[in-house]
């Protein structure tokens, strides 16, 4: 019996779960010191997965593994052909699988698909390989094949650096521990009451006063992100086959930009600086020109350090802004994105008016409510769903957690697994969900510890959610599976609630 550091993984235990496993014991394959990884011929992007395979393989193995183009028996194949047996359509993120005695072949459509085939390998290895220095055992990979592809194509985590600040070193190690689960969107919330945390030309006072020293709630959280520091997360992202979704909340939740210029207020008086969390109070002048002179130059410079498809326009909680200065103001917004080439996403509040079917609602209520969503969806528009009593990562784990509100109730990872993104709001069905996000809101977290306590074990199953098909949806095998994470986290450095619902191994 191998120590548990070096015991052998079932082809199935992965999370999310693949859609289809087909286990062959007797065709294990060992990594071993002469073990070499061979790329696609002539594709750049292949060989930048190739690399990241061998970076996660390296420091726990102590092995050369090379990369190049010519030999390895590690293969990494940009094959559509490897997928049209495989009875599913390519898509970017489908993979194909085999692992046998002679070695690994990975075949996929587009670059992508080899990337999610590497998170899978990785979790296919022992937990040692997530050491961080080299461990003595065998590095045997189950035998048999996989061929998996995510039933929803957005598969997102939402991190508020307004509420407190967290550096762009801090964000990549968080886009480091999202990617194992195969999670795809990184939704920055950038602007908020307490906090205004992205540089905008132009506009300097946006960050030199409200995100400069006691800022942030308690006023514990200077820092913003410079153009440049932007533009490098977004490359380091990008890397990684995650997409930046920034937001830029608005007409509410501007206090921030209304401290550093009261000419954004409906009478230019300033505003105080707010360190509380009280939503709601605050609202952009939708009958002033000002206003949208300030959204354009702020839509633009966002735009074009974005080259993801999304701008999130915020509209959550516009209780100072009347129905019709809302409609007003949403109406004058949404061809400002279109204008600089963004598709608009935005809290479900903004679905109480028409929409065009580009607009993507972001629905975040706990009880299926009349909100318009529906009515969203029945006009063309794909959803995201982040149902705060399932996915808001910020609610408390129990009554105890010292981090975390409960607005919404207690979420532990039973909750967090136990619901399906296309039964939760009635007119919304599998063709209506573009996917799945899971917010992180920052009021009661000061550290990237606490953002990881909160994320992990939760995060996981919402990748689940969003990954896996429905029929393999399954509360049991899922925790089953979960619990083999604790070592491989430990080994991670990463902090995680030990929820007590999972059987935690070693
Ligand atoms: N609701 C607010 C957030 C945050 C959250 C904390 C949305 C869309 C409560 N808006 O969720 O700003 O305060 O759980």
């Amino acid at each position: 019996m191998s120590e548990p550091a070096f015991q052998r993984r079932e082809l199935g235990d992965v999370i999310p779960v693949p859609a289809d496993v087909r286990p062959d014991p007797a065709a294990d394959f060992t990594i071993d010191e002469g073990t070499a990884i061979r790329t696609a011929p002539g594709s750049a992007a292949a060989r930048r997965v190739g690399e990241h395979l061998a970076a996660l393989l390296r420091p726990a193995t102590g092995y050369a593994l090379p990369v190049d183009e010519e030999t390895g028996t590690i293969a990494l194949l940009l094959d559509g052909d490897g997928l049209s047996d495989g009875g599913f359509a390519d898509g970017d993120e489908g993979y194909r699988l085999e692992i046998s005695a002679a070695g690994v072949t990975v075949r996929a459509a587009a670059p992508a698909g080899l990337f999610a085939a590497v998170q899978t390998l990785r979790q296919l290895l022992p937990a040692a390989i997530d050491a961080p220095g080299p461990q003595s055992g065998d590095w045997v990979l189950p035998g048999g094949r996989i061929v998996d592809r995510p039933r929803f194509g957005y598969r997102g985590v939402m991190l508020d650096i307004a509420r407190h600040f967290f550096t762009a070193d801090e964000i990549k190690s968080y886009i480091d521990s999202l990617v194992q689960f195969k999670i795809n969107h990184l939704h920055l919330h950038l602007t908020d009451d307490q906090g205004w945390r992205l540089e905008i030309d132009g506009w300097p006072r946006l960050t030199e006063v409200s995100g400069g020293a006691g800022t942030g709630v308690d006023g514990a959280g200077p820092g913003y992100l410079t153009r440049a520091g932007y533009a490098d997360l977004v490359a380091y992202a990008a890397e990684r086959f995650v997409t930046i979704v920034p937001e830029i909340d608005m007409p509410g939740h501007v206090n921030a930009a209304q401290v550093a210029y009261p000419e954004l207020t409906a009478d230019g008086v300033a505003v105080a600086v707010r360190t509380d969390i009280e939503v709601g109070y605050s609202s952009l002048a939708a009958g002033k020109e000002e206003t949208y002179a300030f959204i354009e130059d702020v839509v633009r410079e966002v735009a074009a350090l974005t080259p993801g498809p999304y701008l999130h326009i915020g509209g959550d909680e516009a209780q100072a802004t009347t129905a019709d200065d809302y409609r007003t103001f949403i109406q004058r917004v949404l061809p400002l994105v279109a204008k600089y080439g963004k598709r608009v996403v935005g809290w479900h509040e903004m679905a109480g008016m028409e929409l065009p079917e580009t607009a993507i609602p972001q629905f975040w209520a706990v009880a299926a409510t009349d909100d318009g969503t529906a009515r969203a969806a029945a006009n063309g528009s794909k959803v995201i769903m982040s149902p705060a009593d399932r996915a808001y990562l910020d609610m408390k784990y129990t009554a105890a957690s010292p981090l975390g509100l409960d607005w919404a109730g207690l979420i532990d990872v039973e909750q967090a697994y136990g619901w399906d993104p296309a039964d939760r709001l009635p007119g919304v069905g599998e063709e209506n969900v573009l996917g799945v996000e899971a917010p992180l809101w920052s009021e009661t977290l000061r550290t990237l510890t606490d953002v990881r306590t909160m994320t992990f074990p939760r995060l996981p199953a919402v990748a689940e959610i969003g990954w896996s098909p429905r029929a393999t949806h399954d509360w049991a095998s899922f925790r089953r599976r979960l619990a083999a994470f604790a070592p491989r986290w430990r080994n991670q450095g990463i902090a995680f609630h030990p929820s007590p619902e999972v059987p935690w191994v070693g």
